[in-house]
């Protein structure tokens, strides 16, 4: 086989970037491991930065994210029964979008499906070859040994992808910050209990309410890394919840059965650089944010408007300036949504070791959030995220 840009991984970073390459006249074949049933499986992101949200329009997927989307002006953060509201269109002018990445990712399956792009499923044993020199992938489907000579290989393959480990770790310098704790998420079909997400602190650690649309909700608590899902009953899981919420939206709270129950490990990662020879890194395959910002699917959506960019300029008018700086640009951004992810996270949970100093801390940041608009702006501006 033969293309331009051989994407590895067909998660949200693999899709979007082939959707915008394909409309722009450059080819690409996209390598799925899983199946496209097991990709739509996984739940994971709910908020989308404007970026993304003008991105995924720019894709011409942006349809049903319009119609069954939630546009949010602000989020609450609470500590016990304080709660402070950061009004993101006031603080910065921007909003976000409530619409799970479950939802985006089926968006651009369909979009995919409709221009005739190339995506396969099933893909085993993806290899990265010659990669400073004509590269080319080799990779087995449907029992069949395939080499696919390309241009340009995007490693969109995520944390446990072949791409990253294809950088010689002489060339790689790795950064990680791994959380002594987990979130346990569930899905139900209840009404969510405010409008809003309402990020909580609590002396029994951090709990989230979130939700996808006005009959599904999502919540998260903050737990051991030495728990596990079966150690939680639904019964336990809202207890717990409602024992973290202020106590007035506890009792506004509506549980019911959970249709989907997970626990996720929190960790700050970064490997450097994101661009070797004709490989290009994008999304979790270079970079891992805790959930706490909501920047983790937004970030693979910012590397992909720098390299989209990059190919529309090397393919369009012969200018691989956007490939050379690729790394560089898609970098600065990935710091700003780290030290924005690691900040919230660090002001929001309840460390086992903490101090009772660190602890008053805590409480100061989010009573800095109270009294200063100009705290609420960097908030707002973080949540929100920073323009391109
Ligand atoms: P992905 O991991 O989504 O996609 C990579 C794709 O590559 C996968 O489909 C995989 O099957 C495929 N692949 C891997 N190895 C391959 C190989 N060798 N050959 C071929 N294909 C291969 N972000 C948020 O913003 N908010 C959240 O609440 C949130 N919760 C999360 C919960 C969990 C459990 C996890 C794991 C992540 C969560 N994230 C969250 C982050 C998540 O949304 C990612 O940022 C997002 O999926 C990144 O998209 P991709 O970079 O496309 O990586
Ligand atoms: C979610 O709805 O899954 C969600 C929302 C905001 C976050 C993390 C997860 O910060």
């Amino acid at each position: 086989m033969k293309t331009q840009v051989a994407i590895i991984g067909g998660g949200p970073a693999g899709l979007l970037l082939s959707q915008l390459l394909n409309r722009a006249g450059i080819a690409t074949v996209v390598l799925e491991r899983r199946s496209r049933a097991y990709v739509l499986s996984r739940i994971r992101a709910g908020v989308l930065e404007w970026g993304t949200v003008e991105m995924l329009r720019e894709a011409g997927v942006g349809a049903r994210m319009d119609r069954e989307g939630l546009v949010h002006d602000g989020c609450w953060l609470s500590r016990g029964d304080a709660m402070v509201r950061v009004d993101f269109k006031e603080a910065c002018g921007r909003q976000v979008m409530v619409y799970g990445q479950t939802e985006v990712t089926h968006d651009l399956y369909d979009a995919q499906e409709a221009i005739g792009a190339v995506v396969l499923h099933g893909v085993e044993d993806v290899a990265l070859h010659d990669l400073t020199g004509a590269a080319y992938v080799t990779f087995t489907h449907e029992g069949q040994a395939v080499r696919l000579d390309c241009d340009y290989v995007a490693g969109c393959d995520g944390f446990h992808g072949v791409s990253r480990g294809s950088i010689p770790p002489e060339v790689r310098r790795e950064f990680e910050k791994v959380y002594p704790f987990g979130w346990l998420g569930v899905l139900s079909e209840t009404p969510p209990v405010d409008h809003e997400l309402i990020y909580a602190s609590h002396e029994r650690g951090f709990a989230l309410a979130s939700m996808r649309n006005p009959m599904l909700s999502r919540y998260y608590v903050q737990v051991p890394l030495t728990d596990r899902v079966e150690d939680w009953s639904d019964a336990a899981f809202w207890a717990e919840l409602k024992l973290r919420l202020p106590s007035a939206v506890a009792a506004q709270l509506v549980t019911g059965p959970t249709i989907e129950k997970s626990i996720a490990p929190l960790r700050s990662f970064v490997s450097e650089p994101m661009r070797w020879g004709r490989l290009f890194l994008c999304g979790d395959a270079a970079h891992i944010v805790p959930p706490t910002g909501a920047k983790g699917l937004n970030l693979a959506a910012s590397d992909v408007h720098y390299l989209s960019e990059a190919f529309k300029r090397a393919y369009g008018k012969g200018n691989t300036g956007g490939l050379e700086s690729y790394s560089a640009d898609a970098l600065a951004r990935v710091w700003q949504a780290m030290r924005f992810s690691w900040s919230l996270t660090m002001m929001m949970h309840r460390f086992p070791e903490q101090s009772d100093y660190e602890r008053r801390m805590q409480e100061t940041e989010l009573a800095l959030l109270e009294r200063s608009a100009t705290a609420r702006r960097l908030m707002a501006e973080g949540y929100t995220g920073l323009p391109f």
